[in-house]
Parts: structure tokens; sequence; C-alpha cells
């Protein structure tokens, strides 16, 4: 199965990101949008694992307590348009953990330095991105899962496979 470690997003953030994604459409810009459901950012791409359950052992030791993270704009890879999160101590710290713990548990994982985004659509249909307004939402972050992430018939369905807590969430 393939497998990544991401925050999904508060219904505030989704609504921000989609208020985005219909002012791209509004302007003209076709492309394979990421449906509500799907949104979320992504901490560590695992891919191809047999094994859940050893990744969420192998993340045992993680703590975080909760904190915020931030809209930050959008940009573009090639044709895949994303909203950007900002860098923080409290998100990169727990990126690095994450990390951490996989690699000393022989999890595979992509290296590639974390670069916080959120993808809104791939494949868009023009090059220049329309000007359009972001707003400044901050989430609570209390929680982490591992997704799951299967072929559907519509695009791909991501599945929460296990999630990691922070210390004294509310939850
Ligand atoms: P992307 O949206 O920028 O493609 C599930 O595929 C999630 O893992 C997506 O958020 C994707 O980011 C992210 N991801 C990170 N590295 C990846 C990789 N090497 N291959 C596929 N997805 C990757």
């Amino acid at each position: 199965m393939r497998l990544f470690i991401a925050i999904n997003l508060s219904s505030a953030m989704k609504d921000a990101l989609i208020n985005i994604q219909n002012a791209f459409y509004d302007a003209g810009v076709r492309g394979n949008y990421t449906s509500e459901e799907n949104l979320h950012l992504t901490l560590a791409f695992i891919g191809e694992y047999p094994d859940a359950e050893s990744v969420m052992d192998s993340l045992a030791g993680v703590s975080f307590t909760p904190f915020t993270i931030s809209l930050d704009g959008i940009g573009s890879y090639g044709d895949l348009w994303w909203a950007g999160i900002s860098h923080s101590p409290a998100l990169d710290a727990v990126v690095r953990r994450i990390r951490r713990a996989l690699a000393e548990n022989g999890i595979p994982f992509d290296r590639k330095k974390f670069s916080p985004h959120i993808t809104l659509l791939r494949k868009a249909s023009v090059s220049s991105m329309p000007p359009v307004s972001t707003e400044n939402v901050s989430a609570a972050v209390e929680s982490i899962s591992l997704m799951r992430s299967d072929r559907g018939k519509r695009g791909m369905i991501y599945t929460e496979a296990g999630a990691l807590t922070a210390e004294g969430a509310s939850e």
C-alpha cells in the first residue's frame, strides 16, 4: 500500500483553500482540482510499504504539543499549483522527529527537503497563475495522521491508517 504522513485540515482552512480553487476556476483555469476531502499537508511521503502497523510503531516515541499552522500564499511546481504553509519552529521540529523516527526504524521515505504545501490542482491548463487573494487562516494541529492512498474510479481515495495525538490535546 501507498502511505504518507499528513496533517488533515480544519474546515476553516479547507474553506479558505476552496475559495482559492474557486477563484482559479472562475478565472478559467481547468485541471485536476483536489477534492475537499483530499486537501492535506504532507509531512513525509513513504510510498509503497506493506505494513502500516510497523510505521505507527516506529512513531511511538514521537511526541508533540498542539501547534498552529498558517496559510502563506500560493505557488506552483510546474503545472501543480499549491497553497503554502509557513515554516514554524514547531512544524519543522515535528517533521524532523517523524523523519528521524522513520529513518531509525528502517522505514523508507522521500528525503526531499520539507516544503510545506497543500496541492490545490494538478495539470493546470494555463501556465501563468491569475492573481487571487488568499485569506490569512491559521489552524490548531492536535493530530497527525498516517494516510493510505488508493486509486479509486474518480481519483485517489485517502484513508487514515493511524494517528498520533498531541500531548494534552482537547480531543
Ligand atoms: P504533492 O501533492 O506535492 O504531489 C500523496 O501523494 C501526498 O504525498 C501528496 O501530498 C504528495 O505531494 C506527497 N508526496 C511527497 N513526495 C512524494 C513523492 N515522491 N511521490 C508522490 N507523492 C509525494
